[in-house]
C-alpha cells in the first residue's frame, strides 16, 4: 500500500471509530402500572419523587402518552409486547411468541451490547433469556397477595412476593441495574440497559416505618373518586369510600417513593461512571391504573387514569425541562430511541418516532389515538374529545368526553345534539382503525343505532 493510501485508510478508520464512540448509550427504565400524576414535579404534593423530578428537569416529559390497550386481562403483557415488537394491538395479539424481540435486536444489529434485569413480561421467545446479551436477576411479576392472603400486611416479610429472599424486589432490581451498569460502562461498545421495575404494580409492600412519610388523611383526592361508573360490568367494581381510596393512594405512593430512591442510586452510579453525558435515559411505565377514580379499581378499562403513564426522555440532543402535551403512544418510545441513536427502524415496526415533536413540531405523529380493551371496549381521542364504546353481549353504551374541560371524565356529552358531528367523526376514524389494524368489530353496525346514545 502506498503511503497516501495508508494515510487515507487510517483516517477513515479513525473517523468510523470516532463515530461509533459517539453513539449514545441507552438506559431504559420501565415501571409497572405507574399512573401519570405520581410525580411531584408534575404538581402532585402528596408524593415525593426527587429523582424522577430531576429527570423531568433534565429532559422532555410527555403528558399525553397512552398505552394502545390490551387484548387480554393482563394489560401489562399486551402493552410490553407491543412496545418491544413494534406491532399494533391486534397484530401483536396474533404473535406466536417464537421470535426474539425485534426492536431490541435492532439495537444489537446497530452495534449495541444489551443488558437486562428485573421484570420483562413480553410475549417473545424465551422471555428475557434471548432478548439481551447479559441478564442479571430476572424476576417474574409477583402474585397479588390482596386476593390470596387474609389479612394482608405490607411489612410482613413472611408473606413473600416482593419480600421473597429477604430483600425487597425493588431494591434487588435497583442493585442489579447498578451491577450491570458497572459492567456496561467498562466496555467499549455502546450499551442498551433495560431495567424492569415491578413497582408500583401490586402487591404494595413496604416497611412499617415508611408509613410515617405519607399521611393518608392529608392526601387530596381527585373529584372523580366520588364519581360512580355509569355502569358496565367492569372487573372488581367496588363501593369506594374516601378512606379506602386514600389508603390505597398512600400504599401506591410508598412503593413509588422506594422506586424513586433506587432510580436516584442508578443515576448516581451512571454519573460516577463518567458515561452520563453520553447516555439517553428513558423513564416510562407500561400503563396507568385506576385506584378508585370513576368507581374503578385496576387497569382493565379505557379511562385516562389507566391509559396514560409517565414518559420522560433525557440525554444528549434532548431539550431540557420541556413538557409536551402532544398525544403519543408509550409504544412510540423505541422507534424514537432508534432515531436518536441513528439506527434504522425495522420495517415491521408500526409505531413512530416522536423526535420531531421533541424538537418543536406542533402536530403529532398521530392524528388520533386508539384505545382498546379486548372486544369489550374501544376509545378514540381526536383533538380535545374522546369517544368510548362499551359492548358486552347485548349491552351497548357510548360515552363522549371533552378532555380539556373535563379531564376527570365525569360529564358524558354523547346525548347532546351538538355532539353528533364529533361522534360521527370519531366513529369513522375508529372504524378505519379497526379495519386497518386487523380488529374484529364492525364499529358502525354495533354503535350507530339511536338507542345506543
Ligand atoms: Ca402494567
Amino acid at each position: 500500500m502506498k503511503p497516501l493510501f495508508i494515510s487515507i485508510f487510517f483516517l477513515l478508520l479513525a473517523v468510523s471509530s470516532s463515530q461509533a464512540a459517539k453513539k449514545p448509550n441507552i438506559l431504559f427504565i420501565l415501571t409497572d402500572d405507574q399512573a401519570l400524576e405520581t410525580i411531584s414535579a408534575l404538581g402532585n404534593n402528596g408524593i415525593n419523587t426527587p429523582n424522577i423530578d430531576s429527570l423531568v428537569r433534565a429532559g422532555v416529559t410527555f403528558t399525553n402518552a397512552s398505552n394502545m390497550g390490551s387484548w387480554v386481562d393482563d394489560v401489562s403483557f399486551a402493552s410490553r409486547t407491543m412496545m418491544f415488537t413494534g406491532k399494533f394491538l391486534w397484530p401483536a395479539s396474533k404473535l406466536k411468541g417464537n421470535e426474539d424481540p425485534p426492536l431490541i435486536q435492532a439495537f444489537k444489529d446497530g452495534g449495541y451490547e444489551t443488558y437486562g434485569t428485573g421484570a420483562w413480561h413480553v410475549g417473545t421467545k424465551d422471555g428475557m433469556d434471548s432478548a439481551f446479551d447479559h441478564i442479571l436477576n430476572k424476576r417474574p411479576v409477583p402474585l397479588s397477595l390482596e386476593e390470596t392472603e387474609t389479612p394482608f400486611t405490607a411489612w410482613n416479610h413472611d408473606q413473600g412476593a416482593n419480600w421473597e429472599n429477604g430483600t425487597h424486589l425493588t431494591n434487588l432490581t435497583g442493585e442489579s441495574a447498578i451491577s450491570l451498569l458497572k459492567k456496561a460502562t467498562s466496555q467499549e461498545k455502546p450499551f442498551f440497559l433495560y431495567v424492569g421495575f415491578n413497582a408500583p404494580a401490586l402487591p404494595w409492600q413496604y416497611e412499617q416505618k415508611e408509613l410515617k412519610s405519607i399521611k393518608s388523611e392529608q392526601l387530596s383526592l381527585p373529584p372523580n373518586i366520588k364519581n360512580r361508573h355509569f355502569y358496565f360490568s367492569l372487573k372488581s367494581p367496588k363501593e369506594i369510600s374516601p378512606k379506602f381510596a386514600s389508603n390505597r393512594y398512600r400504599d401506591y405512593y410508598l412503593v413509588i417513593e422506594r422506586l424513586d430512591r433506587h432510580l436516584g442510586r442508578i443515576l448516581s452510579a451512571l454519573k460516577q461512571s463518567g458515561s452520563y453525558k453520553n447516555t439517553i435515559i428513558a423513564f416510562l411505565s407500561d400503563n396507568g391504573i385506576n385506584n378508585g377514580e370513576n368507581g374503578i379499581i385496576g387497569c382493565q378499562n379505557l379511562y385516562e387514569k389507566s391509559l396514560k403513564a409517565p414518559l420522560i426522555l433525557a440525554g444528549p440532543h434532548i431539550p431540557k425541562n420541556k413538557f409536551i402535551d402532544t398525544s403519543v403512544y408509550l409504544q412510540d418510545v423505541l422507534p424514537t430511541l432508534m432515531q436518536l441513536a441513528q439506527i434504522p427502524k425495522p420495517k415491521l415496526c408500526q409505531f413512530r418516532s416522536f423526535v420531531p415533536q421533541m424538537n418543536g413540531k406542533e402536530t403529532g405523529p398521530w392524528e388520533d389515538i386508539l384505545g382498546a380493551y379486548c372486544n369489550d371496549m374501544r376509545s378514540i381521542k381526536v383533538e380535545d374529545h374522546k369517544l368510548v364504546l362499551y359492548r358486552r353481549k347485548t349491552e351497548r353504551h357510548m360515552k363522549l368526553y371533552d378532555l380539556i374541560k373535563d379531564p376527570f371524565e365525569m360529564n358524558d356529552l354523547s346525548q347532546r345534539k351538538s355532539s353528533s358531528n364529533i361522534i360521527e367523526n370519531c366513529l369513522d376514524r375508529l372504524q378505519r382503525w379497526e379495519a386497518s389494524s386487523g380488529g374484529m368489530l364492525n364499529i358502525r353496525s354495533y354503535f350507530t343505532q339511536p338507542d345506543v346514545r
